[in-house]
């Protein structure tokens, strides 16, 4: 899915959202406060950059967000998933999660947004993803494939 759409950074955020920049071939994306509970009202965004050439593998190691219908109220959303946000514990029918999903970007840049509404009615542990920079030569089409199905 991802490697089919066109690059996008998300949509602006609000003023007060915090944008965090990230350049380096690769990194860790944590909620606030991971692994303790992610502060009500918070608005987060990294976008990533890496040199031309290169694709963004990325994939969350733990995945906790508070579940809401079509995740409406806290979710994730990583730019090459334009109608998707991430929430919840598990996939539903109405909401679902990256579980072992990889993320490829289809670019060198990839975005990824982190909000929670005004209240938590549970502990929630929030997320923690990793990303690394891969030479886009060394992904064979089959690679893209693979990921591909795993991800639609
Ligand atoms: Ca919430």
């Amino acid at each position: 899915l991802c490697a089919l759409l066109p690059v996008l950074f998300l949509p602006a955020s609000p003023a007060w959202a915090q944008v965090l920049l990230l350049a380096d071939m690769y990194g860790t994306i944590q909620s606030p406060n991971f692994p303790e509970s992610y502060p009500k009202d918070n608005e987060l965004q990294w976008n990533v950059t890496v040199p031309s050439g290169y694709t963004i593998r990325l994939y969350f190691m733990h995945f906790d967000i508070e579940p809401s219908y079509l995740c409406e109220y806290d979710y994730v959303k990583v730019s090459c998933f334009e109608l998707a946000a991430f929430c919840g514990r598990e996939n539903t029918d109405t909401e679902r999660v990256p579980a072992d999903d990889v993320i490829l970007s289809p670019g060198s840049m990839l975005s990824v947004a982190f909000r929670s509404d005004f209240s938590n009615e549970e502990r929630h542990s929030g997320f923690e993803a990793h990303y690394s920079a891969l030479l886009r030569l060394w992904l064979s089409q089959t690679d893209i494939t693979e990921h591909h199905s795993s991800v639609s």
